[in-house]
């Protein structure tokens, strides 16, 4: 299936809810179940495993937890996840956290390559995009990002110098993507521009002084197109 720049429509792909007919032919088949999916939607983590699920055309249920709602710290939850953060994703037997690997997890899930590559390099490049993410972006930018967007009092040099952090390894991904002259690891849409898409919105939506980053500006526009862009990514969060 093409994640290029097309997307997949507004229906995305077929429903992965299987109904079998009780015949021997059956018997050894496995049903895929719909996933559950818990935590708030203002949480980018979240609407990272959301937006992925989009794509993959899978249906979830999301069950709303974390700050606001239901508290991570009751026993039900700390089960699921000791670490008491949303999102967790419960697919039958299979509980997972880390919204990067539960990404990872729906593109294999749904063996889809070019989602999640089976190449060794063209899968390692997703994934060190990934986790570059996860350590050198997020700690970048989440002083001033919870300074402003969430009010946590912050001394003023303390924003400054996350903010120039933070434009500085956005220059970075302007120029990878000046290289790629599409996405983040290569032409090809994969589970890496889901997390990455999500922190180019998060970075454009906070009022910093920005650097011009044409290609990261482009990028953006690129995304539109895929399934989800406008519930889970442009949707009026950071
Ligand atoms: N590394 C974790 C981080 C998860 C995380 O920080 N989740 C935040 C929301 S973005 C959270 O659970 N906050 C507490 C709450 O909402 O109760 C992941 O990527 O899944």
């Amino acid at each position: 299936m093409d994640h290029g720049s097309i997307g997949h429509g507004a229906g995305g792909r077929t429903a992965q809810t299987v109904t079998l007919q009780p015949s021997p032919a059956n018997w050894i088949l496995p049903t895929m179940t719909i996933p559950r999916v818990l935590g708030r939607l203002s949480s980018i983590n979240v609407r990272k495993v959301m937006w992925t699920a989009a794509i993959l055309g899978i249906p979830v249920q999301r069950e709303d937890w974390g700050a606001g709602y239901r508290s991570t710290r009751e026993p039900d939850f700390l089960r699921l996840n000791p670490n008491a953060l949303v999102p967790v994703l419960v697919d039958d037997q299979t509980v997972l956290w880390e919204s990067n690997t539960i990404c990872r997890y729906l593109a294999a899930r749904q063996a889809d390559t070019q989602l999640l590559p089976s190449a060794p390099r063209d899968r390692a490049l997703v994934e060190q995009w990934m986790d570059w993410q996860a350590t050198e972006l997020n700690d970048a930018w989440r002083p001033a990002f919870l300074a402003l967007h969430r009010g946590v009092p912050t001394p003023a040099e303390v924003v400054r110098e996350s903010e120039s952090r933070w434009n500085q390894k956005m220059r970075m991904l302007d120029e990878q993507l000046a290289r790629t002259g599409g996405h983040v690891a290569g032409e090809q849409f994969t589970v890496a521009d889901v997390v990455i898409g999500l922190s180019c919105h998060r970075w454009k939506a906070t009022p910093i002084d920005h650097l011009d980053l044409p290609e990261v500006a482009a990028y953006l526009l690129r995304l539109k197109a895929q399934p989800g862009y406008a519930e889970f990514v442009d949707n009026g969060m950071p």
